[in-house]
């Protein structure tokens, strides 16, 4: 018999990718979406035509009812916590409802795997963020933080997920359940959303090239990031509930690159090289050969406050899990651009 597994937020980049996975390994692949995402809700429509082998259950994270009665009724084999607000600019916004669902929302799926009697037999995966290290003078990542590392979040996005991260430890150590995190660093694709900065960069660029936007604008340049593909890491994702003992992962990269730095490689892969102009709030970027500014700052993207530079250590996993990544820096860069070019063709 095949097993049966429980993905909340399937409708996002991770989601997809996963339900992808599991499929492809012959599971039962059941995906929640927002209860009052109606049958013929537009998003509704599309996920079922894009994977037509998931099972789609009406769920908010925030309704414990609808939680249980899913774990009741599909008595799943393995549980994927990805459902939450996962936006950190967003998330000073609106920092309640970000506790409800990106905190909260993970006790609502812990108590009702518990309340339908699954805690022996499921496993949990949630899914935890490098936005947990945050970062400051006396907590530079170094090497890259690992498992060990201290935590110190800088958004009500991360410090939900702290949360989030320490009540799936504490029903492991409490309850005997197999509760685990994957630490995940950037993870990006053509998958991401446009509301997070490489994809609105590729989309940009594509779109700049084929003369159908003239600027792309932009917040902080100088924050670095351990960006890798989100197709690599869901694969770390299932390994991470495949042990013989419940553990937690970092899954990284091991390199890290400025925002800049993301900004030169796309424009280059479309061939418009950039020279750079101006400092701070000021800065610009110039296609050369035309003589055009395509890209200024607004400081409108500009966050509260910020990560300046995460980079993660994934020995562990590599050791444990096997896991490696596959797509590396100019891979991921090439692989959005090159697809927001033939979408926007
Ligand atoms: O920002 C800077 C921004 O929104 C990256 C989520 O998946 O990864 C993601 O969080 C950096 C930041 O991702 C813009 O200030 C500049 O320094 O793409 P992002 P994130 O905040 O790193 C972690 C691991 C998660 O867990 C999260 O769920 O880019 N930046 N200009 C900008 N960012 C955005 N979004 N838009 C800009 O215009």
């Amino acid at each position: 018999m095949s097993k049966k597994a429980l993905i909340t937020g399937v409708a996002g980049q991770d989601g997809g990718h996963l339900a992808k996975l599991l499929h492809e390994k012959g599971y039962e692949v059941y995906g929640t979406l927002r209860g009052q995402l109606e049958a013929s809700h537009p998003r509704y429509q599309a996920i079922k035509e894009e994977m037509p082998y998931v099972n789609i259950v009406l769920a908010d994270m925030t309704d414990i009812s609808a939680l249980t009665r899913a774990m009741i009724e599909i008595q799943p084999d393995e549980v994927y916590n990805l459902a939450a607000i996962s936006h950190v600019g967003y998330s000073f916004r609106d920092p309640l409802l970000t506790a409800d669902l990106t905190g909260k929302g993970v006790l609502n799926v812990l108590e009702a795997i518990r309340l339908a009697g699954l805690e022996k037999t499921a496993r949990f995966y949630q899914a935890s963020t490098s936005e947990m290290f945050g970062g400051l003078d006396y907590n530079r990542p170094g090497d890259g933080y690992t498992e060990d590392s201290p935590f110190h979040p800088r958004s009500p996005y991360g410090v939900a997920k702290l949360y989030g991260y320490w009540i799936t430890k504490n029903y492991r150590e409490s309850y005997g359940m197999y509760a685990v995190s994957g630490i995940l660093f950037n993870h990006e694709g053509e998958r991401r959303g446009p509301e997070f900065v490489t994809r609105k960069i590729s989309k940009a660029v594509a779109r700049i090239k084929l003369g159908k936007q003239e600027l792309l604008e932009l917040g902080n340049l100088d924050s670095k990031r351990d960006w890798g593909y989100a197709g690599d890491y869901v694969e770390g994702m299932w390994r991470i509930l495949q042990q013989d003992n419940p553990n937690d992962y970092v899954l990284a990269t091991g390199e890290t690159h400025t925002i800049r730095e993301f900004v030169e490689l796309a424009f280059k892969e479309v061939g418009i090289e950039l020279s750079w102009d101006g400092e701070g709030v000021n800065e610009t970027a110039t296609d050369v050969a035309t003589g055009k500014v395509v890209l200024r700052i607004n400081p409108e993207f500009f966050r509260p406050a910020e990560v300046d530079i995460l980079l993660g250590n994934p020995s562990k996993a590599e050791t444990e899990l096997g896991w490696e990544r596959k797509v590396d820096f100019p891979g991921l860069v090439k692989l959005m651009v090159e697809h927001d070019l033939a979408d926007n063709s």
